[in-house]
């Protein structure tokens, strides 16, 4: 069958909302576009954990440091769900990784600012996790299989670090007046590059259009920008706590991809040093695998 029978009937799939697995026939430009989604959404993960796992030695109390432990872990498990299911497509683990720690493979934006106060960590779970959740929620219902499955399970984790996010803030913007300005910095400081995690408007964005012709993206990054600002809003108002206003500044966004945000530098390297001193690890389990397959193999043929 010729390149273009396979892609129309690929398409007629997609168009019939059938589920695309990793076996299946697949254009080859489908399997890149989703091996850039879904490892730049793995490498946010992990990097993500970065600006909150700042805060679990100075959490206020011993529940609060619980709570945070439990989120922070719960992002390294997506990260891990994530390599696995872009590995379905057809790349090593190991090559995505080399990718993240020399700077060729993009994260979100988002986890390149610091966490000053405590009140930030309030601030990641109530607008990133919720920012994250109204992006991710349309990708459960993703064309591909793998993309979609891990997708439902994360969603569910992220409405509950979401919740911890706005109780944090709640207990803050309910207490003493250093406490409640303190909320209105973290809202001050987190609010504009929430909105920028969704990407770069409409008119600018480069995958958009054939991400939606594969219900790859189900959304545009304006429209789930908007829902998410028609969200928040009252939540801060709840809160008691007052919306920045003013225009989004593109700027700062492409000086952020570009590697000039505040800690791009320290995120990057915090991600190398982990990998270095996690290398003995891998070793031996690499190691212990290749012994336990040995011991098999002489069990098999004592046996036969
Ligand atoms: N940051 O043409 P588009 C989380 C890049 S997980 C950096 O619009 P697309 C959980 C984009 O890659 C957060 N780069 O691209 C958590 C492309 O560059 P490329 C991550 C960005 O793919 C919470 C270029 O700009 N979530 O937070 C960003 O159609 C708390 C043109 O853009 C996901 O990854 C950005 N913000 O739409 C963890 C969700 N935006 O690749 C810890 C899955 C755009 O050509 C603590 N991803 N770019 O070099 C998506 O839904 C999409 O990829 C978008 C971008 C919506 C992010």
């Amino acid at each position: 069958m010729d390149t273009a029978t396979l892609e129309a009937r690929f398409q007629a799939r997609i168009d019939a909302d059938e589920r695309i697995e990793p076996k299946d026939w697949m254009p080859d430009a489908y399997r890149k576009a989703l091996i850039r989604q879904m490892s730049q959404h793995a490498h946010s993960e992990i990097v993500g954990m970065l600006p909150e796992g700042n805060w679990i030695t100075r959490a206020p109390t011993l529940k609060r440091k619980a709570i945070l432990m439990a989120k922070v872990q719960d992002e390294g498990g997506h990260g891990a769900y994530l390599y696995s299911a872009t590995e379905t497509l057809g790349i090593t683990r190991e090559t995505l990784i080399e990718e993240l720690l020399s700077g060729a493979a993009k994260y979100s934006s988002i986890f390149n600012y610091p966490t000053p106060t405590w009140a930030d960590i309030g601030a990641i779970g109530w607008l990133v996790d919720g920012a994250a959740i109204m992006n991710q929620i349309p990708l459960c219902r993703c064309s591909y299989g793998p993309y979609a499955r891990a997708m439902v399970r994360i969603c569910k984790e992220e409405s509950f670090h979401q919740r911890q996010g706005f109780d944090i803030l709640l207990q803050l913007s309910r207490g003493t007046e250093a406490q409640r300005a303190m909320a209105q910095g973290a809202l001050d400081r987190w609010w504009w590059p929430s909105l920028m995690m969704f990407g770069p408007p409409d008119a600018d964005s480069k995958h958009s259009a054939q991400s939606m012709r594969w219900k790859v993206k189900r959304f545009s990054n304006d429209e789930l920008r908007q829902r998410f600002i028609e969200f928040t809003v009252p939540q801060a108002q709840f809160l008691g706590l007052a919306v920045p206003q003013g225009e989004i500044d593109w700027n700062e966004f492409h000086e952020v991809l570009k590697g000039h945000g505040p800690c791009n530098h320290e995120r990057l390297a915090a991600r190398r040093r982990a990998h270095e001193s996690g290398r003995w690890v891998r070793e031996a389990a690499l190691a212990y695998a290749g012994k336990q397959r040995d011991r098999e193999r002489d069990q098999h043929r004592e046996a036969v």
